[in-house]
């Protein structure tokens, strides 16, 4: 028996599982995933992508990251179910076979490591990473908020001890400046999807400002069919439309950066809840957030795939 399956995608796990779990999962399905170490936290823990992919060379590629906030447990356990959804489905699901046949999928599933051990051991409720500097009281950097693209800007701070500080320059952290160092490098990333939680939104740039990005029109229409794909697994219901318009303006955040990287089909998730149970929601709920999670997803990797640029 594949040591994956008797892994419980149902319930929170602690960064060791995870990091033996991922371990499990790329000797298991070889043929088609592979770890790749892009970098180490500021205290020095390895920060792992998988690669999923069929074969070719530097081919266009989605990237989707899940814990960027440490906090936001429902996203790390929707991007293990999500990757095991992926290998179950190739060769089945006709979508995602024709997907995975033309691009690669990047996925980082602990985006922030060592703030998410801290959840384990000391504070469910640390947000940011663990990062300190000499002379700086308070610890950690909103990794959402110390991206290049409108840093310093409205909804962020520069007070070290803020939820929302977003570090002395751009790209400050390491965890924040591996995936661009990665991302960069690559060249050829076509779609990326930040995976946040609560508030149930499925949103597009800018945060960092009210003005309308060139394909809005476009990425509008796709956050509504994904909406829609999501709505008719469960039920549930999420509002969309470009973050400062529909949740608040934030700057340096990872969709901006990628966008005016190019790559025009960025997107944030906002996942279950809308705050009864908010960063805390119950292991019950991690299934089926994962599975209408997986049908947006999908519509983003279809568009991507079918609007080749
Ligand atoms: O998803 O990038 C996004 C939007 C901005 C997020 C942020 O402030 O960094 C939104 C918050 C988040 O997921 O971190 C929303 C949650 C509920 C919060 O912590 O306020
Ligand atoms: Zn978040």
């Amino acid at each position: 028996e594949r040591s994956t399956s008797s892994f419980s995608y149902s319930s929170y796990h602690t960064l060791e599982e995870i990091y033996s779990w991922i371990d499990n999962f790329v000797t298991e399905y070889s043929d088609i995933v592979s770890k790749i170490r892009i970098g180490h936290s500021f205290e020095n823990r390895s920060i792992l992508v998988l690669k999923f992919s069929t074969g070719g060379s530097q081919r266009r590629a989605i990237w989707i990251d899940t814990g960027i906030h440490s906090r936001e447990w429902i996203t790390h356990a929707t991007g293990i179910w999500t990757a095991k959804k992926i290998v179950s489905e190739y060769g089945k699901d006709s979508t995602l076979t024709n997907i995975l046949n033309a691009m690669d999928i990047f996925m980082e599933i602990v985006t922030n490591p060592d703030g998410f051990a801290f959840t384990h051991s000391m504070n469910r409720l640390w947000r940011k990473n663990k990062s300190t500097r000499p002379g700086v009281f308070c610890i950690g950097v909103d990794l959402n908020r110390n991206w290049k693209s409108g840093f310093g800007g409205n909804g962020s701070n520069d007070n070290p001890c803020s939820e929302t500080y977003r570090g002395p320059s751009p790209q400050s952290e390491p965890e924040v400046a591996a995936i661009v160092d990665f991302i960069t490098a690559h060249g050829n990333i076509k779609a990326l999807i930040s995976i946040h939680s609560y508030s149930q939104m499925i949103m597009y740039p800018y945060g960092h400002s009210l003005e309308p990005v060139p394909n809005q029109k476009e990425l509008y229409n796709l956050a509504k069919d994904a909406v829609q794909a999501l709505y008719e697994v469960h039920g549930i219901e999420y509002i969309y439309g470009s973050i400062s318009t529909t949740l608040y303006v934030a700057s340096g955040i990872t969709v901006d950066w990628a966008y005016d990287s190019g790559i025009k089909y960025s997107f944030t998730f906002e996942l279950r809840d809308t705050g009864s149970y908010g960063f805390l929601l119950p292991a019950s709920q991690i299934v089926p957030t994962a599975q209408e999670t997986w049908l947006a997803l999908r519509a983003i990797m279809e568009h991507t795939l079918n609007h080749p640029y």
